[in-house]
């Protein structure tokens, strides 16, 4: 009995080895395709390496502008501003084209027309365009006193052109993958005085001037890009950027891609899901409508006015209502997708 007790004792020893070894072999094979062709397990994608942006920095580049004074089309501020931003963009960018012209606008007034397009690997076909208008308001139609003095623009204007400012300075440093190009626009807001929800179609099309001529006359022949993205009035503290209407109407996978960005980041509290209409008009609607780049507007939203800051078109839109926080959620995200895209 102890000969065949012994006995078991093996057999079990040996099955248990052959069972081990049966599930080894097994797991072992599970990457085959079935031909006994080793498949490659996945390699781990290399992180990609995205700049710091800085709110100070970005801050610092909106008060600049303001201390230029108003920045209306005509005025001495829009010249030395744009000669001051032309100068910076040239240490940064590996082209800076300016277009010039005169435009008309709704009251007849002849304006003067400076566009500038910096440009980072010129050559690549794959772009990312990232746009802001940097003209400022001639009048303070909004406000209840000095209506017709020019106003100092710093959220309206001067906040998307101080995050592409910083950007501009980061792109320098690490290239992402597709080629950037940044078009400050002019002569945005010399629009017919109205509410912020237009309709009438003249009246709509007496804003956004430079992007209009730029689309006639893109500043390289047949330009195009994957995507654009548009920055407006994004630098107030009471800021919510909701998905805006028109830019779900047409360029949805963009709204899609930038709001997945901020809620990575954790700006889902400032980058809200829902859908609002509060923008009648902006340079994105000229950009997808007569150049097919699909293009989005991050644009501040406000739970009072149910539209746009209250400091729009008045006075009051100066350096005191600019948030660094909010500059630094927006620069960031935007950073984000430019360098996350392959
Ligand atoms: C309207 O929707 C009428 N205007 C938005 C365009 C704009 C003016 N952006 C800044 N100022
Ligand atoms: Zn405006």
């Amino acid at each position: 009995s102890t000969t065949m007790s012994r006995n078991v004792v093996r057999f079990t020893a040996i099955a248990l080895v052959a069972l081990f070894l049966g599930l080894f072999l097994l797991k072992s094979c599970r990457s085959d395709n079935g031909g006994g062709v080793p498949v490659p397990k996945e390699q781990p994608q290399p992180a990609v390496k995205v700049p710091l942006f800085d709110g100070d920095s970005a801050y610092a580049f909106v008060k600049k502008q303001v201390d230029f004074g108003p920045r209306n089309p005509g005025s001495a501020g829009h010249v030395a501003c744009g000669d001051w931003m032309v100068a910076f963009l040239n240490q940064y960018a590996d082209t800076v084209i300016e277009q010039t012209g005169t435009v008309t606008a709704f009251n007849g007034q002849k304006l003067p027309l400076r566009n500038i397009i910096a440009s980072w690997a010129p050559e690549k076909k794959e772009r990312i365009l990232l746009v802001a208008h940097w003209d400022t308001r001639p009048f303070a139609d909004k406000d209840t006193d000095r209506k017709n003095e020019p106003i100092l623009g710093a959220n309206d204007g001067g906040s998307g052109v101080g995050i592409l400012l910083e950007i501009a300075r980061r792109l320098k440093e690490e290239a992402p993958a597709l080629g950037v190009d940044i078009f400050l626009t002019d002569v945005e807001d010399f629009g017919q005085p109205s509410d912020a929800m237009e309709t009438d179609a003249n009246s709509l099309l007496s804003w956004c001037l430079g992007s209009q001529y730029w689309a006639k006359n893109p500043h390289v022949p047949n330009y195009t890009a994957r995507f654009g993205i548009l920055l407006d009035m994004c630098g107030t503290a009471s800021a919510d950027f909701y998905r805006e209407q028109l830019s779900m109407q047409y360029a949805p996978h963009v709204v899609q891609k930038v709001w997945a960005a901020a809620s990575a980041l954790g700006y889902g509290q400032t980058f809200l899901p829902e859908t609002k209409y509060f923008v009648g008009i902006d340079d994105h609607v000229i950009i997808n409508r007569d150049m097919r780049i699909p293009t989005i507007d991050i644009i501040g939203y406000d739970e009072g006015t149910k539209a746009f800051d209250p400091s729009w078109h008045t006075h009051k839109d100066d350096m005191s209502v600019i948030d660094k926080a909010t500059l630094e959620a927006v620069g960031r995200t935007v950073m984000h997708v430019v360098y996350h895209e392959r």
